[in-house]
């Protein structure tokens, strides 16, 4: 090992002395060792296979029913200086935090082997990507993070060139919910976990590290990660743009991504690029450029089928470990929404009885490689990444938010990002279903202050005259008897052509003190069985519910004190006077 490794080598060998392991393991990244860490697995009972025949290379594992989610309350940014972490997050000051965590990780790997992860986030030829380093006592841990990052030696001749890396501890402890602590020194550029299994408590490529330690980075740096997904509409002429969607965990982002479309909508394509991250650059030119720091997908499995997301059913089918879902008798993996087959073993292991609840747990994931995608976009390696035409917001909203509608200007683009509500999913432990804020849908994710992230937000208007246009959606409005207005899934393409025909300028709008909403005949309903007043609903907003929302956006921007940028407050301000102007 050379000199420029020295600095990792000692820190790997402070990480044996605190932690005990049995032996060191440096992963190469190889579908061998792969294929080994599987072997183990399955012989230890931490992997189950599934029917080898209907699903090949498909395993599953169950996790501790204490751990299938993430853990918001048990998360923390230690900066040096409390605000600088923010209101938005727990803070711990860093000496303390180490402690905290330190004393937990001793001796905690006595028995294990000791895995350490060499990782690239994005594509390993990119000057966006950033690498990292995961020690782990996790088996289960190094095969998802094979299929969610380019790992292994690739990864680590790149540390040797460039002599940084995100250091990101991680031990199962004894995954006691009590001794459980997800701990982040954006300052050091490190990542402390343990007690918890679970992908974004674990997989520390992913939340901890492409988006907390990132987010934070590349507000140093200039650029901006992001909870969002890229995907490419192309035209039946063979035009492409490409679309960056924010929508908080568990809201369908997977499906959107890779969204099928409909037979009403022939000739269009969908490319997938990422369907969780984005790591967001000015180009030389001032164009707004993503790549996807991920090279796999760790989605929600419940709901999906033919119907709702083929592409996603359709990959899932080989070379996938699924994680908390049920199993028909014939060892077929199965889930709420599958529409086939029936559950035999439950995600606790148990045979299924209805009274126990769900057969697979709501948070059941599959990982899965990208290249298995139908969809995969032959772009999702581009150094340089993929131009943006829209930025796209959204959550999850019974009432309220309209189908679609689009921003004023980049100032009023990111109010609306800051003012995002959606109800809570069961990506994260805690009650499902109420509403809360989650700005730009990185409420659980922004390594900072959420004060100093608008600002920064706001200064790409400095850094660019050719932004993309942002805009909101919500495919989640109900009528009175709690059903769906919108059809969503592939029809959601109807959703995206208007975006990109007002990108374009190739469609009219009304303009609203909240921004541009559809016009009547704005978005293309050929053949979709929807009724005028669903439709009415959706492209319409109630000035006195706008009145009281704007009113909670003005009350939630406060709790940011004097931090919060004054271009917002006076954005939030004069959206407020437009609808008391209102009728
Ligand atoms: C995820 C999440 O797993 O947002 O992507 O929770
Ligand atoms: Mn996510």
């Amino acid at each position: 090992m050379t000199s420029k490794l020295a600095a990792l080598k000692q820190w790997v060998q402070d990480v044996a002395a605190r932690t005990e392991p049995a032996a060191i393991h440096w992963c190469t990244g190889t579908d061998d060792e792969y294929q080994a860490l599987v072997s183990g697995m399955l012989a230890d009972g931490t992997l189950t296979s599934l029917n080898q025949d209907s699903y090949p290379n498909c395993y599953l594992h169950l996790s501790d029913p204490n751990d299938v989610a993430r853990v918001e309350h048990l998360t923390y940014v230690c900066t040096s200086n409390k605000d600088d972490a923010g209101p938005n997050n727990n803070w711990i000051a860093p000496a303390e935090g180490h402690d905290k965590v330190d004393a937990l990780f001793e001796s905690a790997m006595r028995g294990r082997t000791m895995y350490v992860i060499p990782y690239c986030m994005g594509p390993i030829d990119s000057p966006h990507s950033r690498c990292g380093v995961e020690i782990t006592d996790s088996p289960y841990v190094v095969v998802n993070m094979k299929l969610m990052t380019r790992m292994g030696t690739a990864a680590l001749e790149r540390i040797e060139r460039e002599g940084t890396f995100v250091k990101g501890l991680h031990s199962t402890g004894d995954l006691d919910p009590e001794r459980r602590l997800i701990m982040h020194f954006p300052e050091e550029l490190s990542i402390k976990s343990i007690g918890s299994g679970y992908g974004g408590n674990a997989l520390l490529g992913k939340k901890c590290h492409a988006l907390r330690i990132a987010s934070y980075q590349g507000r140093t740096e200039g650029w901006l990660a992001e909870h969002m997904l890229i995907v490419g509409v192309e035209s039946p002429t063979g035009e492409t743009h490409y679309i960056c969607c924010a929508l908080p965990s568990a809201c369908g982002k997977t499906n959107l991504a890779m969204l099928i479309p409909p037979a009403s909508q022939p000739g269009w394509k969908i490319w997938t690029l990422g369907d969780d991250i984005a790591w967001l650059h000015v180009d030389d030119d001032g164009q707004l450029r993503a790549i996807n720091p991920e090279s796999g997908y760790f989605g929600v499995v419940p709901g999906t089928n033919q119907k709702t997301n083929k592409n996603a059913f359709d990959m899932i089918t080989h070379d996938t470990i699924f994680t908390n879902v049920a199993q028909t008798s014939d060892r077929e993996p199965w889930w709420e929404g599958k529409k086939v087959g029936e559950p035999s073993i439950d995600w606790q292991g148990r045979p299924y009885d209805p009274a126990n609840g769900p057969a697979a747990h709501p948070n059941s994931r599959f990982t899965v490689s990208a290249t298995n995608n139908p969809s995969y976009s032959s772009l999702a390696e581009a150094a340089e990444g993929v131009p943006i035409t829209a930025i796209v917001f959204g959550g999850r909203r019974k009432e309220l938010a309209p189908l679609v509608y689009q921003s004023r200007d980049w100032k009023n683009g990111v109010l609306v990002g800051a003012g995002v509500a959606s109800e809570t999913t069961a990506a994260n432990v805690g009650e499902v279903g109420v509403v809360r804020r989650d700005p730009m849908a990185m409420k659980p994710f922004c390594g900072y202050n959420f004060a100093d992230y608008w600002a920064h937000w706001l200064s790409f208007d400095k850094r660019s005259t050719k932004l993309p246009k942002i805009f909101h959606i919500n495919w989640f409005r109900q009528d009175d008897e709690g059903r769906f207005l919108w059809p969503g899934f592939g029809e959601n393409l109807r959703v995206l052509r208007w975006i990109i025909d007002r990108c374009e300028g190739r469609v009219d709008a009304i303009e609203t003190p909240i921004g541009f909403l559809p016009t009547a005949d704005g978005i293309d309903t050929r053949d979709l069985a929807i009724s005028q007043e669903a439709l009415e609903a959706l492209t319409t907003i109630d000035i006195a519910q706008w009145r009281e929302e704007m009113a909670s956006i003005g009350e939630y921007l406060e709790l940011y004190g004097n931090r919060l940028p004054d271009a917002l407050r006076e954005e939030q301000q004069r959206v407020t006077e437009e609808l008391a102007k209102a009728s």
